[in-house]
């Protein structure tokens, strides 16, 4: 496939209600999106870096002039084989995962649709819907938290998520587990713990969680491991792996006994069908989170929860959970907690070019030779 020419943009797209972790609450999604064109196709990822590190270190302003000066000049005029050989050639550039995968992802969209088969087929997937649960911000009150948690369970969502942090914790899991007794319950604290507050750690261990996702820093396996060594609840980690080696050392040290991953976190599908084979191989089982995506990401992560080992429901819920009108034409709904994988060729989904027009801030085409244009609504305000 040879990549002629790319379009980076940056997206703003209002979500429905503002959600709220330990690290900040959002009230709009902003997202670089990446259009990679060649031979008369075209394939789509998002980025999932936020405008700022909050939650890992990379950022939209960050990845831009990375993407930009560095990345898409190494890869636009090539003729790629695979994936493989695109990834191959950046091997070089260290960390910036979340830029790499925007880059990856957009190719094999690009790439599979050229092959006219469903990305979730070259990935290896085994299945042709997913499992999701859903997973919820902080909120207000307790009461809140218990009613959304258990319309969500009606609907048919198979596990609840709930985001917690010191002072957010036992009360709301409490509550959530009285009234949803049978169906699986987590929490995820985005690293707003430390072993300092092992009283509170052991009370939510007493709990009956299904796991415990990245209680502690984003950059720490070893108080994971010391913390997984004195909690019955299995510890799934999010932020701390970016790489199979993560992945591997995570479980090698008991760190974890489960992870989340995330393509665009951890550098594109090789590197997360990489996790998810390190952890088959230690029987560990993932699941496929998310990062508020639009159609575009979600529809990415949709593909690669079909390999066997994404044993647990994933985050990738309804996208009218979270917007009124999404990027993609064809929509992306679950029934009964499942979500239909689209059909199709590469991700299966289209973009609604004028509705993303509409709601793009910055707009820069780089061909083999680079060139900035203006955007749209370049400068002013979504
Ligand atoms: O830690 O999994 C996370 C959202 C933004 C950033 C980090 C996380 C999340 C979520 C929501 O938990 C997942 C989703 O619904 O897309
Ligand atoms: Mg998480």
């Amino acid at each position: 496939m040879k990549l002629e020419r790319a379009e980076l943009r940056v997206i703003s797209l209002p979500l429905l209600r503002p959600f709220k972790t330990s690290f900040g609450v959002m009230t709009d999604k902003t997202f670089i999106l990446l259009r990679l064109f060649g031979e008369g196709l075209e394939g789509v990822s998002e980025g999932v870096m936020d405008a700022e590190p909050r939650y890992r270190e990379e950022t939209i302003s960050g990845a831009l002039a990375f993407l930009q000066e560095t990345v898409l000049p190494a890869v636009l005029g090539h003729d790629w084989e695979n994936p493989e050989q695109l990834m191959a050639h950046l091997s070089g550039l260290r960390g910036n995962r979340m830029a790499l995968a925007t880059v990856e992802m957009a190719f094999w969209d690009l790439w599979t649709r050229s092959l006219g088969l469903p990305l979730r087929a070259v990935l290896g997937g085994v299945r042709r819907e997913v499992a999701v649960g859903v997973s919820l911000g902080i909120q207000p009150t307790v009461q809140a938290t218990v009613d959304s948690a258990v319309r969500h369970a009606e609907l048919g969502y198979k596990r609840i998520k709930l985001k917690i942090e010191p002072g957010w914790d036992v009360a709301v899991v409490r509550a959530v587990k009285e009234a949803l007794p049978d169906l699986p319950v987590t929490v995820d604290a985005n690293a707003s713990y430390s072993l300092g507050q092992l009283g509170i750690l052991r009370q939510l261990d007493a709990l009956g969680l299904d796991y415990f996702e990245q209680p502690l820093a984003w950059d720490d396996l070893h108080d994971h491991a010391k913390l997984q060594a004195l909690m019955d609840t299995p510890l799934c980690l999010d932020e701390c792996i970016t790489s199979a080696q993560d992945a591997r050392k995570a479980l090698e040290t008991a760190a974890c006994r489960l992870i989340n991953i995330k393509v665009g976190r951890v550098g594109g599908h090789l590197e997360a069908r990489r996790i998810h084979d390190v952890a088959a191989s230690f029987g560990a089982p993932v699941w496929c989170g998310g990062m508020l995506e639009s159609g575009v990401g979600r529809a990415h992560n949709i593909h690669l929860a079909t390999l066997a080992n994404f044993t647990k429901p994933g985050d990738t819920s309804s996208s009218s959970r979270y917007w009124a009108r999404d990027i993609i034409v064809e929509p992306l709904e679950t029934e009964g907690g499942m979500m239909r994988v689209p059909p199709g060729a590469g991700t299966g989904v289209s973009l609604d070019l004028p509705f993303l027009d509409s709601l793009t801030r910055l707009r820069t085409e780089i061909g083999p030779v680079r060139r900035a244009v203006a955007g749209p609504a370049a400068g002013s305000p979504a």
